[in-house]
């Protein structure tokens, strides 16, 4: 498979002469906010910590972490290293709860954003012969807007429409050619799902290639994505508190998302201690992104359940990879002592014949514990058939996921299309508990 490197100097360089970039950077970076950041200064304090102290990066170990918490301590502004007329955009993470966690991007912070994000695309198969259909919303979410422009730094064509809207969509991609849809997958899915309703196959999209992210995804939605519509199901990964999408991208060859290291570095620890584990090791993911002006990111909790290898990849980039993640430490179900992840029950889904991959978990409050009840599409040619093979068909799913989680689940058949379908960031677990 050809591979196009957008920056082969940066991507590419040796471990050693990375060492070299990270340290020299997050010497700048501490320096940065012990002086501009009373935050970070006093959290430095605590730890007897000054910039001088450090060495190089593998002090990193001994910085505080940084968390959601201290962004919504600090709302709106107030762990912005630079003075707010440098600040030339805004976005906000959405959150389910409370006031938004704000980011902001000075001009060189936007240039950066647009570096590593032609990395990112170039890295998924994007190049100037490329015409980009834009899915992702556009507004506060950084999805939009963050991959239009790394997509354009490549030279590509971008048709930004944002999400949503879905025969359009498809009438769009058929007339004007589209070969890359950047989306969630589970908007891709919605997507295929439509264009096979509307009588067309993989062979009538014009798609090559699906650039999907900010949301857990398991290995077998990748492979529906790609057999419905053609495309190679590229993994691209970010948050907005690091800088937006285009913190990590997975190459052609799909052996995990190459973080991109010069600018974000990551570790991954043991979420209850704290503790850093080695490499290979699955934990939670803490990235450091160094070299950003407005919000520097010092060893940021990032919530998701990763392991990372630096084994070197036949794309010829000897950036750091991201495996697969299987969701966030705060996604993690525990039902009657068992660690559970939605992307498990998704994946299990997948497997079976008879059902639709649309499913939605609710949990409650059962005799004072946490029950699950999964529901679930039926296929359509399913759905008129005899009680039987319903109720075996409830019955296999029921007994997979004891014999692969471990738990007792309920499960409910719905009615094919009953369940909402997502424009954007799938919702999949309904919290109604009245214990937690
Ligand atoms: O979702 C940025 C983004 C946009 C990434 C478009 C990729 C593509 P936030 O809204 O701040 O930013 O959400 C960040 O989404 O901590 C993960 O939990 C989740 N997430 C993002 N990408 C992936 C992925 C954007 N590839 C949060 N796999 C992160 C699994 C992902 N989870």
């Amino acid at each position: 498979m050809k591979v196009n490197i957008w920056n082969e100097k940066a991507e590419t360089m040796s471990r050693d002469e990375l060492h070299h970039v990270q340290s020299l950077r997050f010497k700048d970076m501490v320096w940065r906010i012990y002086h501009n950041v009373p935050f970070y200064r006093q959290a430095l304090d605590e730890k007897g910590i000054t910039p001088s102290d450090i060495k190089d990066i593998d002090d990193l170990k001994y910085m505080p972490f940084t968390t959601k918490t201290d962004l919504r301590d600090n709302y709106p502004k107030g762990l912005f290293a630079v003075p707010d007329k440098e600040v030339v955009r805004i976005h906000a993470s959405s959150g389910t709860t409370g006031k938004p966690t704000v980011v902001g991007y000075t001009k060189n912070d936007l240039e950066l954003w647009s570096e590593v994000g032609a990395r990112s695309v170039m890295s998924a198969g994007v190049t100037q012969d490329s015409i980009v259909q834009n899915s992702l919303g556009y507004g506060l979410f950084t999805g939009g807007l963050g991959l239009h422009y790394a997509a354009e730094k490549v030279g590509a064509q971008v048709i930004p429409m944002g999400g949503g809207n879905t025969q359009k969509q498809i009438m769009m991609m058929k007339d004007f050619n589209s070969t890359v849809l950047i989306a969630t997958p589970s908007y891709a899915l919605h997507l295929a799902d439509v264009m096979e309703e509307m009588g067309m196959g993989p062979d009538d999209i014009p798609l090559k290639t699906g650039v999907l992210g900010a949301e857990p995804w398991s290995e077998e939605m990748k492979i529906a994505i790609e057999s419905k519509t053609g495309m190679q199901a590229i993994n691209s990964y970010g948050m907005s508190e690091l800088i937006g999408p285009c913190v990590a991208m997975e190459c052609v060859h799909q052996t995990g998302m190459h973080i991109w290291e010069d600018h974000f570095v990551p570790q991954i620890i043991d979420p209850v201690t704290g503790e850093l584990l080695e490499e290979g090791q699955t934990g939670e993911l803490v990235v450091t992104a160094m070299t950003k002006e407005c919000l520097p990111m010092l060893r940021y909790r990032t919530k998701d359940i990763a392991s990372i290898t630096t084994e070197k990849c036949s794309c010829g980039r000897t950036m750091a990879r991201i495996k697969r993640l299987s969701g966030r430490t705060d996604d993690m179900m525990i039902i009657r002592g068992v660690n559970v992840f939605p992307s498990q029950i998704e994946s299990i889904i997948f497997e079976v014949q008879g059902v639709e991959p649309y499913y939605q978990l609710v949990l409650s409050t059962a005799n004072g514990m946490t029950a699950l009840e999964v529901k679930v599409e039926v296929s359509p040619e399913y759905f008129n058939d005899d009680i039987r093979r319903l109720t075996s068909l409830r019955e296999e799913i029921g007994n997979r996921i004891k014999t692969f989680i471990g738990i007792s689940a309920k499960i409910t058949l719905c009615e094919p299309k009953s369940l909402p379908r997502s424009e954007g960031k799938a919702v999949r677990v309904i919290d109604q508990r009245t214990i937690k």
